[in-house]
């Protein structure tokens, strides 16, 4: 689609008078989420405000490191591991807006729609504890305000962040299998397929060729306001 019609696409999907939008960036591990949000940051700081990346909090629970745990063992730590991050996308949702656009490394939707989904379907949590948490999850979507305006769906092919991955060299995550970000990879495929506020960009090219996909898109991704 050209620029044009997704900003009426947009126009029509957000309120006439609304003046504060949340845009959540998604896609696999290793898809650039982070780099995404620096760049935005250092260069429309006037009218966006990015909340803090959660990862650092969740290998810092009160000294715990929750990630480092739910890798080693999954099948003993994945709820409590994403109990916790379901907590820090609540948090950051909620979090008071001072900015026109809030931007979101992630949200409480691709943690529940890909990442315990996933955790459910190949067999690592049981059936109980995936209900408690979908009670949880639904439970919050239908009282809280944590609906997104925009995704920026930032897609790539699993083979390529599997490279990433092994070259930022994230302690964690250096057993994740290709398996492990194939099945991911297709999550976040049938989530984000179907959705009509979603922006699709190829990241599976370097940085430089990243952030002109980023400039050329920009009016889109700010939802106008530029
Ligand atoms: P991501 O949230 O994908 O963040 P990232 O920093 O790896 O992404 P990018 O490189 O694009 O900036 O994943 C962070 C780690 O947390 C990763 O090891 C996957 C894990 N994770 C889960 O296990 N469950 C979850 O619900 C989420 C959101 C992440
Ligand atoms: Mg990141």
């Amino acid at each position: 689609t050209t620029c044009s019609s997704w900003i009426e696409r947009i126009s029509s999907l957000v309120q006439p008078k609304q003046k504060t939008f949340t845009v959540s960036v998604e896609g696999n591990i290793g898809s650039g989420k982070t780099s995404f949000l620096r760049y935005i940051q250092a260069n429309h700081d006037n009218i966006t405000e990015v909340t803090e990346e959660p990862t650092d909090r969740w290998r810092n629970i009160q000294g715990h490191n929750a990630l480092a745990l739910m890798y080693e063992d999954p099948a003993r730590w994945s709820l409590t591991f994403q109990t916790y991050v379901q907590l820090t996308m609540l948090q950051s949702h909620m979090a008071p807006q001072k900015k026109p656009i809030k931007m979101m490394e992630r949200s409480i939707h691709s943690a529940k729609q890909c990442f315990v989904e996933n955790l459910h379907n190949n067999g690592t949590m049981p059936d109980i504890e995936y209900i408690v948490l979908s009670e949880w999850y639904d439970y919050i979507c239908a009282h809280d305000k944590v609906d997104v305006d925009i995704i920026v769906y930032l897609k790539t092919r699993p083979e390529v962040v599997l490279e990433r991955i092994k070259k930022r060299h994230r302690n964690e995550e250096q057993t994740i299998p290709l398996e492990y970000l194939e099945q991911l990879h297709k999550l976040h495929e049938d989530w984000l397929g179907h959705q009509p506020n979603v922006l699709t960009l190829d990241a599976n090219c370097d940085l430089i060729e990243m952030k002109t996909e980023i400039d050329k898109h920009i009016k889109t991704i700010l939802c106008g306001l530029v």
